[in-house]
């Protein structure tokens, strides 16, 4: 890649303190670009995780990328020179044990920490986990990371950056079980800080390609494209130190919980929620501008009630943004990309705010109206892109009425956990909106 001087990254680190799991797109239009701005020398070394199709495109360009950011105005492109090492899954242990690593990063999506999202421990019938504790070269990302820290006596940090609920703690208690269970005593020193990341990042189009080769004047197989906005909240327990992720504009805190649930809540509920209800849709932004009313609903009535916010925190205007967001046209965010892995993702977005609005003794039916619109969305998508599709379809096959298709989900507890199944309210509520929904009622 040869860049113009316009162009060129801030500051290309000569060595890797970070290694990061997961370089996907979120990656890199993110945590990559705070990195690179705190500018204080900190490399990073991503490691892909399925497909190895983002090393071959960054490895000839030295890891250096584009990062596309298209608003309301004319989009902008800038290079980003923050990753200096791509690599294959294989090479995750060693890469850990290097002492001059201070901070494993994680954005491997919610399914890849082969979870049961119900209790937020390891699926215990899950084969790959099975074999990795059985001692081949691990494969799953647990077994790798633990193989790594476990070849270490330098304090380290494990930062995830996924959207789960407390995602820090939930890692911890995934790591800690695995040791467990395959006997294995951890040599050094492991904080895991959870964090709340914010940053829209749709799949890379063509067109995306083109333009930034329009704005940059060369051609980069590896663009990202996201929105202006970028927002990072983390917990700072670094024993190795850190970025000065800070002077990027992240906020360091004690406490990311409220932050953490108002985001996964608003921003990742609606999200879903748009998804499933909007699926008739290409474009979230297509989607929003017909479902305004119930995602506003959704987030007045059914989640902030269950929020703590941080004191002097502007809930109205947060929300409000959010909807702008939504709306942005030049970000072209396909409602199939949310739509998939709903199992994973229902549970923190949406059954939070189900439970506790149930627990206050409300109905909570905008929350409710979209779980009943994932359900409609197992039972008749053409294609149901979900690590429990097997056994969702299953469920559902035969089921000839909503109480049936309800009945059948419902009883899914790594879901819904025994007390959303046996919850009369809850269910009550989701079959009247699935037989609304069913014989295609569009006025919420
Ligand atoms: C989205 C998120 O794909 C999804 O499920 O809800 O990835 C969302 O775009 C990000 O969390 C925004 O920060």
């Amino acid at each position: 890649m040869r860049l113009s001087l316009t162009s060129r990254p801030r500051d290309v680190p000569g060595s890797v303190g970070i290694v990061h799991l997961g370089i996907g797109a979120f990656h890199r239009a993110h945590q990559a670009v705070y990195t690179e701005d705190a500018g204080d020398g900190w490399g990073i070394c991503g490691i892909t995780q399925r497909s190895a199709t983002v090393a071959e495109r960054l490895a000839p360009q030295d890891g250096l990328y584009s990062v596309l950011e298209r608003g309301a105005g004319p989009a902008s492109a800038r290079v980003i020179g923050a990753v200096r090492e791509v690599l294959t899954g294989e090479a995750t242990a060693e890469r850990i044990t290097d002492p001059a690593v201070k901070i494993v990063s994680l954005t491997v999506t919610e399914k890849g920490y082969r979870h049961d999202p119900a209790t937020g421990r390891l699926r215990g019938d899950d084969p790959e986990i099975s074999l990795d504790l059985a001692g081949r070269p691990p494969r799953t990302v647990i077994g790798r990371l633990v193989r790594g820290l476990a070849g270490r006596e330098a304090p380290v940090t494990v930062l995830c950056c996924d959207n789960l609920t407390a995602n820090g703690e939930t890692v911890r208690a995934l790591v800690e079980e695995y040791c467990e269970r395959g006997g294995i005593r951890l040599p050094c020193e492991v904080s895991f800080p959870s964090t709340m990341v914010d940053r829209i990042t749709p799949a890379t189009t063509r067109e995306d390609l083109d333009e930034a080769e329009r704005l940059l004047g060369v051609r980069d197989e590896a663009v990202v494209v996201t929105e202006p906005f970028s927002q990072w909240v983390i917990e700072d327990v670094f024993p190795a130190g850190r970025p000065a992720w800070d002077s990027a504009g992240a906020i360091l805190t004690g406490d990311v919980a409220p932050y953490e649930k108002m985001k996964l809540r608003l921003l990742n509920g609606s999200h879903s929620m748009l998804a499933y209800l909007g699926s008739g849709f290409e474009y979230v932004s297509e989607a929003i501008d017909v479902l305004g009313d119930p995602i506003r609903h959704f987030m007045d009535e059914d989640a902030s009630p269950t929020l703590d916010v941080p004191p002097g925190f502007d809930l109205a205007a947060y929300k409000s943004s959010l909807l702008e967001r939504f709306a942005n046209p030049a970000l072209r965010h396909r409602v199939a990309q949310i739509a998939m892995d709903g199992s994973q993702k229902l549970p923190q977005r949406l059954l939070g705010v189900v439970r506790d609005r149930l627990a206050a003794g409300a109905e909570p039916r905008w929350a409710v109206l979209a779980v009943a619109a994932w359900m409609r969305h197992v039972q008749t998508a053409r294609v149901l892109d979900d690590p429990m599709a097997d056994l969702l379809r299953t469920a559902v096959a035969g089921a000839d009425s909503a109480e049936k298709v309800v009945d059948a989900l419902l009883s899914v507890t790594d879901i819904f956990g025994p007390d959303l199944r046996d919850s009369t309210v809850f269910r009550d509520l989701l079959v009247e909106q699935l037989a609304r929904l069913s014989s295609g009622a569009t006025a919420y």
